[in-house]
């Protein structure tokens, strides 16, 4: 049978799609990484009635650890200061209680959407004592410029 050469190539091609078909499957059933679904979903207006958010703040989860819960909300951060020492890797979950907020801490790559009814999480590492403004990077309305708070990172005392 001959094949032209144009539709060799066009078949060719298309192993593209088998290609992307086995990455899908590799990173869902051997990565386990998926699409947040409904089921993570919650009600933003309850958010301080849902545990661990009901109590927001910096919690050191093993020396040198720390995990933060954190709510955006029209038009702060609770908690609006994060306190700690230098060297300490950072866990931020955190959420919104109304509308879409961001959060971006300056002198790291943690840049986060804040989506009312679900958490977004991420992980920076401060290795110079100092102080880190974080703020709201998606407009959210009237002060939204006023939308802020900082990381203080203190020097390990000698
Ligand atoms: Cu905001």
């Amino acid at each position: 049978m001959e094949v032209e050469r144009y539709e060799k190539i066009w078949i060719a091609l298309s192993l593209i799609l088998v290609a992307f078909l086995a990455a899908i499957s590799i990173s869902v059933f051997a990565h386990g990484i998926s699409l947040p679904g409904v089921e993570h979903r919650f009600n933003p207006n309850a958010v301080f009635q849902k545990p661990p958010f009901d109590k927001p703040g910096v919690t050191e989860v093993s020396p040198g650890q720390y995990e933060v819960y954190m709510v955006g909300m029209v038009w702060s951060f609770v908690p609006n200061e994060i306190r700690v020492p230098v060297g300490s890797k950072v866990t931020i979950h955190a959420t919104s209680r109304d509308v879409t907020h961001g959060l971006a801490i300056q002198g790291t790559n943690l840049n986060l959407m804040l989506l009312p009814g679900l958490i977004s999480t991420g992980t920076a590492t401060f290795n110079e004592p100092g102080e880190y403004l974080f703020l709201c990077h998606e407009y959210c309305g009237i002060a939204h410029q006023v939308m802020a708070g900082k990381v203080i990172v203190e020097a390990s005392p000698k």
